[in-house]
């Protein structure tokens, strides 16, 4: 279900644009819906977060009037939903397979979920493009780099799983703010070479020389470049709908234009958008804010690359 606003032959809209079958010379996005929130560590509610976010998406149309990028030649390929069932690591590994799988030429997109998908998205990535490197950039008020404890699996130690496989000296974490930390937190983020930046940080420097700090960065002999994006790097006041809000946040322009300029600056390998958790939400207002991250993606990619 969506709301169409009015039937008019110049505008498409994204409802209208789903396709069955495409060619390799389409632009293709292609959206797996990951309704997981087995590992939330605090308030439920992100199993409904893919729903929330295509129900919003499909009430836009297809220009991202923002950037003023025409995305009408693109064509969206629906995935489905990763099977989620009673046990974590088969979820995951669900969730690795159903990425792994997904046809080179499509440019993924990865509608959550908690967090913790992206442990098993980024496995399914590498298993997808073998040999290659890749750069990571995370949109987050928090690390996400506790140590795991056994059977207590939640959404904030995704960072931390996933060693064996990152590299952090080509990834960054701008937006990190949340008074949960101790200072070892972000001793050992930097000291690995992970590039964190505060919100204060990035008012007082400047959000566009962060930037470009952080896709030089990340983009650093890398192949591509992985964009997870936790709904709560924004200030509640604009994020209020999450499992975890949080005061000190960026601003909704700032992630948008962001997530924009990266996606039309390096190769993006597939993003994710996390933690929008409708149940919790007013208004559907993040998972509208959520597409119109998606949208400036979309936008990026084609600017970049098929501009
Ligand atoms: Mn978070």
């Amino acid at each position: 279900m969506h709301t169409k606003v009015v039937d008019d032959p110049t505008i498409c809209w994204v409802a209208d644009s789903w396709v069955d079958q495409t060619t390799p010379d389409d632009a293709v996005f292609s959206f797996l819906r990951i309704p997981f929130d087995y590992a939330v560590s605090h308030r439920p509610g992100t199993r409904f977060g893919p729903e929330g976010i295509r129900t919003a998406f499909n009430g836009f149309s297809l220009y991202c009037t923002d950037k003023r990028v025409s995305l009408d030649h693109v064509r969206l390929v629906d995935l489905g939903r990763v099977d989620v069932v009673h046990s974590l690591p088969e979820t995951y590994a669900n969730i690795t397979e159903a990425v792994a799988g997904i046809p080179p030429e499509q440019h993924p997109v990865f509608l959550g979920g908690d967090h913790s998908i992206a442990d098993p998205i980024f496995r399914g990535l590498l298993r997808r493009n073998p040999g290659r490197r890749f750069g990571l950039i995370v949109f987050d008020a928090h690390f996400d780099a506790r140590p795991p404890i056994p059977r207590k699996e939640h959404s904030g130690h995704w960072m931390k799983t996933l060693e064996d496989v990152i590299d952090y000296s080509v990834t960054a974490q701008p937006g990190i703010s949340a008074p949960i930390y101790s200072e070892y937190y972000m001793r050992s983020a930097e000291e690995q070479g992970v590039l964190v930046r505060t919100p204060y940080e990035i008012r007082r420097r400047g959000w566009w020389e962060t930037l470009e700090e952080a896709i030089s960065h990340v983009s650093r002999d890398t192949d591509g470049v992985y964009i997870s994006v936790d709904i709560d790097c924004l200030d509640q006041a604009f994020a209020p709908g999450t499992s975890v809000p949080n005061g000190s946040g960026l601003l909704t322009h700032e992630v948008a234009d962001a997530v924009f300029e990266i996606s039309g600056a390096v190769p993006v390998v597939g993003i994710d958008i996390n933690e929008v958790s409708p149940p919790l939400d007013r208004l559907d207002q993040i998972s509208q804010l959520a597409a119109h991250l998606l949208l400036n993606h979309m936008a990026g990619v084609v600017a970049g690359k098929w501009a």
